[in-house]
């Protein structure tokens, strides 16, 4: 390891298995708080939906064609001029209208930010004659406004290592909230900077490294605080929507970042292709991102530069379906990727595993839960389940979603069957029950319908019916599915979308299952929490054996199959 300066600081942790290794690393860099269920969803973006009118009719075809979607992503089209805090008035005339159009359809917006702010002395852009004012801007070391070229040409940056400028940024976010705008995504954060106009030939620079930055009681240079850039960036966009949507998650997403964003922020690995090779790449690097305390991440479904293939959109909007971050994305000037773009087999395709993502959702949400009070990752390489098995270690083509599902996509084309590796224990094939016993090596049939999906004996996965959208209506039904074995779970649930549960309104509810003879037992505890469900309908299957169904009014039951 290298370092600039005179320190470096290291920190060791122990643990012997990964798990306590991440309770312990994020309670040194922090944990995420618990997002809205919403952002758990389908979002759709592109660069850009450039106008009022895209933007209505993408909303349309999701709701006619019945593909679930809860997220609109606006890209930098939507500004006046790339204008940060601004809209085009000639593109999207009336935001707050649109915003509430959406709304009652069932969508959430999130726009894009980015930490330029064009360099426009005497043209009455509020948020440069302020900042200047302020001086909020980064300097060079001989006092100029740093200046580089970005998406609104020349551009001068914030100094964010400074807790006034994050105050100031933070509630410059109001301007997109009062128009409805329910999460922000910070792009260029790095930040990625060119010496010239794009365009232009442009090099990318950097900031000097000696600009200094910080607060005047702890002022340093940027050489210390570049790494934080983004990181500091995402801090300052977090606690302002705490403010000015106070009563409300908001879903915050970056491109760059630092030990402990998980704190403030989703993260996205940006750019990628629409290859094969960035498909079957994503699954380690999410799974690092992971185990680098940060769960909620993301690549962007389809590949974000070049042209998807039917076969590889459908492929990867299987594996998607593991992401934290379901997220479809892509570039200017490249075909479009929306789901139904590439012809009815691969909608029917889409569509399926976007509803199997809806139906997994009470899991899911339990896992962010997880995440949220002990740093556990949601999408997981199998050596976090399986620290002693050495033929996990090298094994990065198959994760976990949570402790019982597995996956082991297909990400080559053409390609029909896989090997898949189960390690110890009993695994059952989501999709025909079928049971196999591990260690062991199997070679799975995959046509493109199919990504093979594995469930862990003792494993307890709860299903919602399909919806929508995640809000569409409170849950009147759950079906626990428990595949035979020894296992335990416990369900997650809050209102999902406010700050109560940080007051008690949560409700968690503990299965568990195990045999006795030749028969499964299934323990559901009395339910804990002060969050009030109705009576539902509860059905649990225990895969291969029975189906029993309960009206759940959170007292304790033992079922006998
Ligand atoms: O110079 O905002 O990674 O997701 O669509 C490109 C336009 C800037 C890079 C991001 C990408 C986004 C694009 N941005």
């Amino acid at each position: 390891m290298e370092t600039r300066d005179a320190e470096l600081d290291y920190y060791i942790i122990y643990g012997p298995e990964p798990a306590q290794i991440l309770a312990t690393y994020t309670q040194l860099t922090g944990r995420m708080p618990l997002a809205p269920k919403w952002a758990l969803g389908y979002h759709q973006c592109r660069w850009s939906y450039e106008s009022e009118d895209v933007v209505r009719e993408l909303a349309r075809e999701f709701r006619d064609r019945a593909i679930p979607c809860d997220v609109i992503h606006l890209d930098i089209d939507y500004m006046r001029g790339y204008r940060v805090f601004t809209w085009s008035p000639k593109r999207f005339p009336d935001p707050a209208k649109l915003i509430a159009d959406l709304k009652a359809a069932g969508f959430k917006v999130v726009t894009i930010v980015d930490p330029g702010v064009k360099y426009e002395p005497e043209a009455d852009y509020e948020i440069f004659d302020r900042g200047v004012e302020n001086d909020y801007f980064v300097r060079t070391a001989d006092g100029k406004l740093f200046h580089g070229y970005v998406w609104p040409d020349k551009a001068v940056f914030p100094d964010f290592m400074r807790p006034d400028v994050r105050d100031w940024w933070g509630e410059l976010h109001k301007s997109l909230t009062d128009m409805g705008v329910a999460g922000i995504w910070n792009d260029m954060n790095e930040p990625a900077i060119a010496e010239r106009p794009f365009g232009d030939g442009g090099e990318h620079i950097w900031f000097p490294l000696d600009a200094p930055q910080g607060p005047d009681d702890d002022r340093t240079t940027h050489a210390e605080t570049h790494n934080l850039y983004g990181l500091m960036m995402a801090k300052a966009c977090a606690e302002g929507l705490q403010k000015v949507r106070s009563g409300d998650r908001s879903f915050v997403l970056t491109r760059s970042g630092f030990a402990g964003v998980q704190r403030y922020s989703s993260v996205w690995m940006g750019d990628n292709q629409s290859l094969w090779d960035h498909l079957e790449m994503s699954l380690p690097m999410l799974c690092n991102m992971g185990l680098s305390g940060v769960a909620f991440v993301g690549c962007d479904i389809g590949g974000f530069a070049g042209n998807a293939t039917a076969e590889l959109f459908a492929r990867w909007m299987q594996v998607g379906m593991l992401y934290p971050l379901m997220r479809g994305h892509s570039a200017m000037s490249t075909a479009q990727h929306e789901p139904w773009v590439f012809g009815d087999r691969t909608e029917q395709i889409c569509r399926e595993y976007i509803n199997l993502r809806y139906q997994l959702l009470p899991y899911i949400y339990t896992l962010f839960w997880e995440a949220a009070i002990a740093g556990t990752p949601i999408l997981r390489p199998l050596l976090y389940h399986f620290p002693r098995d050495r033929t996990t270690y090298q094994l990065y083509d198959q994760v976990l979603l949570g402790p019982s599902l597995m996956a082991a996509p297909v990400y080559r084309p053409g390609v029909e069957h896989r090997a898949v590796y189960l390690p110890e224990g009993t695994w059952y094939d989501w999709w025909t029950g079928e049971c196999y016993h591990g260690p062991t090596h199997i070679l799975a049939h995959a046509p493109l319908e199919r990504m093979p999906l594995y469930a862990r004996g003792g494993g307890i996965i709860a299903i919602a019916p399909v919806r929508q959208f995640v809000g569409e209506e409170p849950l009147e039904s759950l079906k626990m599915r428990i595949w035979p074995g020894t296992g335990e779970w416990t369900l997650y649930e809050d209102d999902g979308h406010s700050f109560e549960h940080e007051k008690g309104v949560w409700a968690t509810t503990n299965y568990k299952v195990y045999f006795e003879g030749e028969k499964v037992i299934v323990e559901i505890a009395a339910r804990e929490g002060q969050f009030l469900i109705y009576e539902r309908e509860v059905t649990v299957e225990v895969v291969g054996v029975g189906e029993q169904r309960f009206t759940d009014d959170a007292t304790v039951l033992r079922l006998t199959f």
